[in-house]
């Protein structure tokens, strides 16, 4: 399958999903969010990793706001669920997934990179909820996702005096987990999604999956939850496997470099 404005490249077990809207900024109109849904659900079965990225001189300008106009309350509803289902496959998905990120990271464009489970930001990015401004809300996800990695106080900040926060900052209240200098952000990710790929797929799948949901559990509830997960997971062939590699002295060691 081929879209007009995003591109799916497959590097060994890697996925890049790009979006290649650069003339209208990356804007997330209805056919790429259509696009973004229908590429993670049909992952190749290889894939271990994916990275998000955008062409041109920003990451994604958020929703494309040509198409608002003409939307009535119903309209706006449905369409706002169109952007869950799509960001939740991105979240809940076959894969974890890693943004790249530099210049605007705003609106529908944050609430993209905060459905992914890193980020690496460049020195150019910035992030902005321009949502508060021009009269509207956020309607992907972004008022469950963004408080949860910058708190309620500092989006509602952003929201209503139109605050900007610039790379550097950005990491420091927890935007990105990784800043890195100009135009390195996506070999950065690619990087990290080895990582990532590296991993029993177990864990992997319980850091997407179990994490989340045992991190808004009542604390009993969450360490049985934890319990079931850490059972489950060293009970994998592969996690013996990995333990006893180590045990051999056939593993790496945890290193400081
Ligand atoms: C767009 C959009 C867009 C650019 N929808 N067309 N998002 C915003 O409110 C952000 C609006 N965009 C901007 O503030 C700026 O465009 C940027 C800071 C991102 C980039 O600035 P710059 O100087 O590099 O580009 P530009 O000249 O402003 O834009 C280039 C073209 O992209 C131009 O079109 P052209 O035909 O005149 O060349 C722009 O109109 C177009 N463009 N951004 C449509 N967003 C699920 S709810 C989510 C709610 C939201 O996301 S609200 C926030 C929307």
């Amino acid at each position: 399958m081929t879209y007009a404005d995003l591109q799916l490249e497959l590097r060994d077990d890697i996925a890049i999903v790009r979006l290649t809207r650069a003339a209208k900024r990356n804007a997330l109109s209805d056919a790429l969010i259509l696009a973004l849904r229908h590429t993670f659900e049909a992952l190749p079965s290889t894939v271990r990793a994916a990275v998000i990225d955008g062409d041109g001189p920003h990451f994604c300008a958020g929703l494309d706001l040509s198409e608002l106009q003409e939307r009535d309350a119903g309209e706006g509803l449905r369409h706002s669920r169109t952007w869950h289902a799509a960001l939740d496959l991105v979240q809940s998905g076959p894969v974890p997934v890693i943004a790249a990120l530099h210049g605007a990271v705003v609106g529908g464009g944050l609430e993209l990179a905060s459905a992914c489970h890193i980020r690496v930001a460049d020195s150019t990015t910035f992030y902005a909820l321009p949502e508060g401004s021009r009269g509207i809300f956020v309607g992907g996800g972004g008022s469950v996702r963004i408080p949860k990695l910058i708190g309620t106080a500092r989006m509602t900040d952003m929201m209503m005096t139109g605050r900007v926060y610039n790379a550097e900052e950005g990491e420091r209240v927890g935007f990105a987990q990784y800043l890195v200098a100009e135009g390195t952000a996506f070999d950065k990710a690619i990087e990290l999604a080895k990582r990532v790929a590296a991993n029993a797929p177990l864990t992997n799948y319980a850091l997407m999956h179990a994490l989340p949901r045992i991190s808004e559990q009542p604390a009993d509830h969450g360490f049985f939850t934890e319990a079931l997960m850490a059972g489950i997971a060293q009970s994998a062939p592969e996690a013996k496997e990995r333990v006893k590699a180590f045990l051999d002295g056939r593993a790496a060691k945890v290193s400081k470099e």
